[in-house]
């Protein structure tokens, strides 16, 4: 049987690994693409822009409409991690891809979500790899949308394990997507959306290893295998410590789409702190009616499996 596949609206934040989400849903055969909007959050905006663009246009898609959001966090990435990804529009691999002839103009995010949602006749799902400001506000704007979301799959947030973000004044219990902006994130909640997050507690078991680039690269005659191993290859480098290891987070987070039984999951109610030296911390609170499915673990070999089998591509 051939079952329809899912609309798909994608809000990233220009890491490596946001980039390769996108990659990942454009190979995706149960998935329809049909936005992808940036939050200027872990990239500066103009870099995402060009490589969204440059990764679309390989892929014969710049049919895809693309946003780019104009509202900046409480609590900014250190601008080290947003710079990063600037090195990826110089790869040999797209460094002559031109995005300047043939693409339609680049529309605000918000824009682009409203209409988005506005014109589905079917559920959307929307997929966030960044902070999820600019999908907070469009629901803001207008609360009916919310009848139009099928899913929202978030890369969010640490429950049962400690947070990511280390930095004055705050006490390492949030993750960063939700650290950037945990007013909204809070407020994220209140819609009673079908909310999905792909915590820490199930990123953890995946981070960037050699010996994982090494499988990768044994395909690399593959464009999309040779495309991951390299953006991949640029975040070794980017660890001063132990606590800033790169993980698969939002690839992770996408696999969940196409491959939901390779997760453990876990449906409780929580909250998020909105201030203080705990922002952004998502954690437990029975009774709080704010309900979250949450991936608390993954079966890596499952996982590892699909990511192969799907790069195996040009
Ligand atoms: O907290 C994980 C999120 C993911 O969406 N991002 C990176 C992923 O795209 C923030 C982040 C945490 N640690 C980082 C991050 C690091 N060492 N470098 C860059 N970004
Ligand atoms: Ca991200």
């Amino acid at each position: 049987t051939t079952s329809a596949k899912i609309s798909v609206l994608l809000d990233h934040d220009g890491s490596a690994d946001d980039f390769l989400s996108m990659v990942l849903l454009l190979l995706m055969d149960n998935v329809d693409l049909i936005g992808v909007s940036i939050t200027p959050a872990d990239c500066y905006g103009e870099n995402a822009v060009e490589t969204t663009l440059k990764l679309l246009s390989k892929a014969g898609r710049l049919d895809i409409p693309v946003g780019l959001g104009n509202l900046h966090g409480i609590n900014a990435f250190p601008s080290e991690w947003r710079a990063r990804p600037k090195i990826l529009n110089a790869l040999p691999l797209l460094i002559n891809i031109d995005t300047t002839a043939s693409v339609s103009t680049v529309v605000s995010s918000q824009v682009l979500l409203t209409q988005k949602l506005k014109e589905a006749e079917a559920p959307v799902s929307i997929l966030l790899t960044g902070p999820c400001t600019n999908l907070v506000q469009v629901l803001a704007q207008d609360p009916s949308l919310a009848q139009k979301i099928g899913s929202v799959v978030w890369m969010a947030g640490a429950i049962d394990v400690v947070g990511n973000v280390r930095t004055f004044n705050h006490d390492g219990t949030a993750e960063w997507n939700v650290f950037w902006d945990p007013i909204s994130s809070a407020k994220l909640l209140q819609y009673s959306l079908p909310l999905t997050f792909i915590p820490l507690d199930a990123t953890n078991a995946v981070p960037v290893t050699f010996d994982f680039l090494k499988r990768l690269a044994l395909q690399s005659n593959h464009f999309y295998s040779d495309l991951a191993g390299q953006f991949w290859a640029t975040t070794i480098d980017t660890i001063p410590s132990y606590d800033y290891t790169y993980f698969m987070w939002d690839v992770l987070a996408t696999s969940y789409l196409a491959i939901p039984e390779a997760f453990t999951t876990e449906t409780i109610e929580i909250d998020i702190l909105s201030s203080g030296p705990g922002a952004g911390r998502t954690y437990r609170k029975p009774g709080s009616g704010q309900w979250v499915t949450i991936a608390t673990g993954v079966t890596k070999d499952h996982f590892y499996t699909y990511l192969l089998d799907k790069f195996n591509q040009n």
